[in-house]
């Protein structure tokens, strides 16, 4: 099989509640990439990224120029796009690092391969393991009180673990208010965690967790370095989630070795695809860390995609995965998988199982044809 036509889109999605980081990063709307690839098979293949601003070293625009400077790769008319992880090493050897512009081509040669096998693709990633994959809510940094009202409000419909937003008003005090108010709106058994995106010291965030570390919590990256990370752990005792600083092989034995990687963030931008977060999986199962599988931002291709690397994988291993596409409007695909309570369980049909229609991305930004 080869790649016929490349084409891109650039979509506006939009937060259903304005979304606060720390350092002032927020998601109010946000451009996704979408990648359609046609194969000389006739079939189509699907792929997304959705950067951040700020977040990550990634940017919306950065994706079709890349795309286009991997089109030699691309169109090689070799056959081997159903070997996605030669092509993707072939990538790799063209252009080293860009690892987010490289994810939804990684994606769409992945639903191609699974299409052309006729088996939904958790099906070539281990098969389905985990039927129902637990979802965590992600609370926008506001006022204590809101998140504790938000908190709740999502326990009724189902949710079971709570990522707390923390930081964006620099702000101790508020932050153990944040911390305290979610953990008591909350039940016993629920999973409850303080997430600074990089934003603090290893001062401050030693104050907010010391003063809250008779409580049942986790944190998450809380600084920007892995060392300030594990001193911070060191210094409360809380376990700890590691998101930003983890992106490959070495970053995970790092943290690992650092004894600050209780859990993970595992996102398909910042591994380069679904390749390479196969492999990163496979490394948390042998060491023992629990992993959270997603992306940054994104909305159903990009959450269909994790969610079948999940399922094809053993519960013991996942902390939780994201429903990206009920935080944002548009909806790329209104009749795929999304979250029945709590949980949410991959497509059946073969590939990825989105279908976004065209007709509805807009006028495209790259058309590319071997
Ligand atoms: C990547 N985010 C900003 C969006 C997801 O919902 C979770 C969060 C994070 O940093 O963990
Ligand atoms: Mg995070």
């Amino acid at each position: 099989m080869n790649i016929s036509r490349l084409t891109l889109w650039q979509v506006p999605l939009t937060s259903h509640i304005a979304y606060n980081m720390s350092d002032g990063k927020i998601c109010d709307t946000v451009i996704t990439n979408v990648l359609r690839l046609e194969s000389d098979t006739g079939l189509t293949g699907w792929g997304e990224v959705c950067p951040i601003p700020h977040y990550l070293p990634a940017y919306e625009h950065g994706v079709a120029p890349a795309l286009e400077y991997m089109a030699p790769v691309i169109f090689a008319r070799d056959g081997q796009a159903l070997g996605v992880e030669g092509m993707m090493r072939a990538a790799d050897a063209w252009l080293q690092g860009h690892a987010y512009a490289k994810s939804p081509l990684d994606m769409a040669l992945w639903d191609l391969t699974a299409q052309t096998a006729g088996l939904p693709l958790h099906a070539l990633f281990g098969g389905l393991q985990t039927k129902e994959l637990p979802i965590y809510h992600s609370i926008s940094c506001l006022d204590p009180d809101e998140m504790a009202r938000i908190a709740a409000e999502e326990t009724a419909r189902g949710i079971t673990q709570i990522q707390v937003k923390l930081g964006a008003d620099s702000n101790n005090e508020a932050d153990i208010a944040r911390m305290r108010r979610v953990r008591e709106a909350v039940p016993s058994a629920t999973l409850v965690y303080g997430d600074w995106n990089c934003g603090a010291s290893r001062l401050d965030a030693t104050r907010v967790g010391r003063a809250v570390a008779d409580l049942d919590v986790m944190l998450e990256q809380p600084c920007a370095t892995l060392e300030d990370c594990a001193a911070v752990r060191d210094a409360t005792g809380l376990a700890m989630k590691i998101d930003e600083n983890a992106h490959d092989t070495d970053s995970l034995l790092r943290a690992w070795t650092l004894g600050c990687m209780d859990a993970v963030a595992l996102k398909t931008s910042k591994f380069g695809g679904l390749s390479a977060m196969r492999r990163a999986r496979d490394l948390c199962l042998h060491i023992g860390a629990k992993m959270c599988i997603e992306d940054t931002w994104g909305s159903d291709i990009t959450t269909m995609a994790t969610v079948h690397l999940g399922a094809a994988t053993p519960r013991r291993g996942i902390m939780n995965v994201c429903d990206l596409s009920s935080y944002v409007g548009p909806r790329l695909d209104p009749a795929a998988p999304t979250r029945s309570g709590g949980v949410i369980s991959p497509s059946q049909t073969p590939g990825l199982g989105v279908s976004p229609d065209p007709d509805q991305l807009g006028a495209p930004v790259l058309e590319l044809t071997a």
